[in-house]
C-alpha cells in the first residue's frame, strides 16, 4: 500500500531517511492487521494475555515505569512568534525545535518497523472531521490508534480527496525521560513526539492533534476544539438536551459521559457521544453543534466499579487494552476500587506488596471502542453532530466553588471558563492535589495564546443565534474534615436536571454576584441522605472567599497582558464589584 498523495509520499520518504527503519508498513485498519500486531507484541512480551474466560480479547501492556503520564514540562508549542504560543505554553523557535528533536529521531528506527497510520478525527463523512497521519515505530500505538480513531483505508481515501492532513512523527526512541520531547508546529499543522510510548504523548490523534493543533486550526476556521465530554440527557417525557462539559484530566469526564441514572430518578436516560474531546462548530442556522473526533475511550481505570460507573465497568470486560493495571493470580485485571479479587502482581509485574504503593498505577488506563459502551449514542456517527444546549465548566475544588451556578450570559460564561481552577491529578507528571488555574480545562492543551483563545470564544457569540447557556459545577466540595459533601456519580443527574430545566426555561434560581444558583427547593434531592445544612453549604457563595478568588483571577489574566480582551477584564471587574 502507498498513496496517490505526493505530499504524503514525500513526507514518509523523508521520515524514513531520518529515522532509518528496517521496513515500512502502511496500516489499512483491517482485523488481520490488528491480529498480526497482537501476535507480534505477545511474542515480544509487550502484551500479556489476560484471563480470556472472564475478559475475552483483553490484553495488558506495561509501560516503562518512567513513562506513565503526560509530560507537560517537555511539551512545546513552536510558533515563529513567541507571543502566539503565549505564557500558557512552553515555547521554542521552530528551527531550533526541529534541530533538537531531529537529533533524537536520527536513526532511531534502526532495527524497527515504521508504521504509517492514516486516521480521521470525526465521522469519515463529516464536514467537521479532519484527518491526520501518524508515523510511529510502536505497535502499541497502532493498536490504540485503531480503537481511538477511524484509522486505515477510508481515512487515507479522504486524505487523497481533501489533499490535507496533520503530520505526526512519533518514535518511542530509547524511552529516556532526558531524551523525550513533544513538539507542536501549528503553523505547519505538524507534530514531532519522541521518547514516550504513553497515551497522551504518543497517540498523536488525541491531545496533540485533536486539541493542540486543532485548537489553532479551529481559531483560523471559526470553530472550537475543546477538552470536553459530550452527553445527551433525555427526560422521561423524551426531551433530549446535549451538554458539552469541560473538566480537567481525571476529574470524572468519563463517569459523567456515561452516567447511570439512579433508581430514584425513573425514566431518565443518558447518552454518551464523547468522553474527552469535543469539536464545536456553528451550523447554517447559527446553532452550536458538536462532534466527538475520537472513536474510543482512553480512560482512567482506578475507581471504576459497578457503583461508580456501571457502564464503564461492563464496557471494559471485553476487547480492551489495559495499560499499567495489576493482575490477579488467575490473570484478571485488577485495580484499586474493585470490590472483588486481589492483586497478585502490581502494574510493574512485581509480586504485589503494599509497601510498593498502589497495585495499579493511579493513571492506569483502558482503551476500548466507544461502541461497546452500553450508553453509546448512535448520533456519535452523525456527520452533522448534535446541537448543544449548555456548556459546563468544572473542576476539583475542595472549597469556594458551589455545587452548581449559571453564568449571566455567554460573555460572563467565558470568564467563568477562563477563571477555572482545579486540583492536579495523576494524569500528568508532577505533584498531585495542588490547585492550579486551568482555563476551560485547556491549560495543557490550548495550542496558542490564551488571550487570543478567549477573544476567539467571545467572537463566536455574534455568530450564534442562541448561544448555549454556560454553567459551572463542582462535585468535589469537602467539609472541614475532608469528607465529600455531594455523593457524585449517578446522583450528578440531579444537577444536570436543573441545568436542562434552566435551558428549557422551567426552573428557578436566585441571582448572586457570581451568577444564578438554584434555591435548595429547585434541586430534586428526594431519596438522598443529604441534610439541609449540607445542601446549604453546597449552594453557598462566601463573599470573602469569592473576592479572593476574583482577585486571583485578575492576577492570572494579567499574565496574558494586552492579548486579554477588554470584554473579559470588564466581566471580571463587574463580578468583583458586585461582591463588594
Ligand atoms: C487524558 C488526559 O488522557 O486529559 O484524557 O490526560
Ligand atoms: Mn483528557
Amino acid at each position: 500500500m502507498t498513496t496517490t498523495n505526493a505530499a504524503l509520499r514525500d513526507w514518509v520518504a523523508d521520515a524514513a531517511k531520518l529515522t532509518r527503519p528496517d521496513r515500512i508498513q502502511w496500516c489499512d485498519g483491517s482485523q488481520s492487521e490488528r491480529d498480526a500486531l497482537i501476535e507480534l507484541m505477545l511474542a515480544r512480551g509487550e502484551l500479556i494475555t489476560l484471563n480470556q474466560e472472564t475478559h475475552p480479547h483483553c490484553y495488558l501492556h506495561r509501560s516503562d515505569p518512567s513513562d506513565v503520564a503526560r509530560v507537560e514540562h517537555l511539551t512545546y508549542v513552536c510558533t515563529r512568534n513567541r507571543e502566539d504560543a503565549g505564557p500558557n505554553n512552553n515555547w521554542m523557535d521552530p528551527a531550533e525545535a526541529h534541530r533538537k528533536v531531529d537529533a533524537l529521531f536520527d536513526g532511531c528506527m534502526h532495527g524497527r518497523t515504521m508504521y504509517v497510520v492514516p486516521y480521521c478525527m470525526g465521522p469519515i463523512g463529516s464536514p467537521y472531521a479532519r484527518c491526520g497521519v501518524e508515523i510511529t515505530d510502536s505497535p502499541y500505538v497502532v493498536l490504540n490508534m485503531r480503537i481511538m480513531t477511524r484509522m486505515g483505508v477510508p481515512a487515507l481515501q479522504r486524505i487523497e480527496r481533501d489533499g490535507t492532513f496533520v503530520r505526526g512523527l512519533h518514535s518511542i526512541g530509547d524511552l529516556d525521560p532526558e531524551r523525550r520531547l513533544i513538539m507542536h508546529f501549528p503553523e505547519d499543522l505538524s507534530i514531532k513526539s519522541v521518547g514516550s510510548g504513553y497515551g497522551g504523548n504518543a497517540l498523536l490523534g488525541k491531545k496533540c492533534h485533536a486539541l493542540r493543533i486543532a485548537s489553532w486550526q479551529a481559531r483560523d476556521e471559526g470553530w472550537l476544539a475543546e477538552h470536553m465530554l459530550i452527553v445527551g440527557v433525555e427526560s422521561p417525557e423524551g426531551e433530549t438536551h446535549y451538554l458539552a462539559c469541560a473538566f480537567p484530566s481525571a476529574c470524572g469526564k468519563t463517569n459523567l459521559a456515561m452516567l447511570v441514572p439512579p433508581a430514584t430518578l425513573p425514566g431518565w436516560k443518558v447518552w454518551t457521544i464523547g468522553d474527552d474531546i469535543a469539536w464545536l462548530s456553528i451550523d447554517g442556522e447559527g446553532r452550536l453543534r458538536a462532534i466527538n473526533p475520537e472513536s474510543g475511550f482512553f480512560g482512567v481505570v482506578p475507581g471504576t466499579n459497578p457503583k461508580t460507573n456501571r457502564n464503564a465497568y461492563e464496557m471494559i470486560r471485553r476487547n480492551t487494552i489495559y495499560t499499567n493495571v495489576a493482575v490477579t493470580a488467575d490473570g484478571q485485571p485488577w485495580w484499586e476500587g474493585l470490590a472483588d479479587g486481589k492483586p497478585a502482581r502490581d502494574w510493574q509485574g512485581r509480586p504485589y506488596d503494599p509497601a510498593n504503593g498502589p497495585a495499579a498505577h493511579p493513571n492506569s488506563r483502558f482503551t476500548v471502542a466507544a461502541s461497546q459502551n452500553p450508553s453509546y449514542s448512535p448520533l456519535t456517527e452523525a456527520p452533522e453532530g448534535v446541537p448543544i444546549s449548555a456548556i459546563l465548566f468544572g473542576g476539583r475544588r475542595r472549597k469556594v466553588a458551589p455545587l452548581v451556578y449559571e453564568a449571566r450570559d455567554w460573555r460572563h460564561g467565558v470568564l467563568v471558563g477562563a477563571g477555572m481552577a482545579s486540583e492536579t491529578t495523576a494524569a500528568a507528571v508532577g505533584k498531585v492535589g495542588v490547585v492550579r488555574r486551568d482555563p476551560m480545562a485547556m491549560k495543557p492543551f490550548c495550542g496558542y495564546n490564551f488571550g487570543d483563545y478567549w477573544a476567539h470564544w467571545l467572537n463566536l457569540e455574534g455568530k450564534m443565534n442562541k448561544p448555549p447557556r454556560v454553567f459551572h459545577v463542582n462535585w468535589f466540595r469537602q467539609d472541614n474534615d475532608g469528607r465529600f459533601l455531594w455523593p457524585g456519580f449517578g446522583e450528578n443527574l440531579r444537577v444536570l436536571r436543573w441545568i436542562v430545566d434552566r435551558c428549557a426555561g422551567r426552573s428557578g434560581a436566585r441571582e448572586t454576584p457570581i451568577g444564578f444558583l438554584p434555591e435548595p427547593r429547585d434541586l430534586d434531592v428526594r431519596g438522598l441522605a443529604l441534610g439541609e445544612d449540607t445542601l446549604r453549604k453546597l449552594l453557598e457563595v462566601d463573599p470573602a472567599a469569592w473576592r479572593a478568588e476574583m482577585d486571583e483571577i485578575a492576577g492570572y489574566l494579567d499574565d496574558f497582558g494586552n492579548r486579554v480582551p477588554d470584554t473579559l477584564t470588564g466581566e471580571q471587574r463587574k463580578t468583583r464589584a458586585a461582591l463588594g
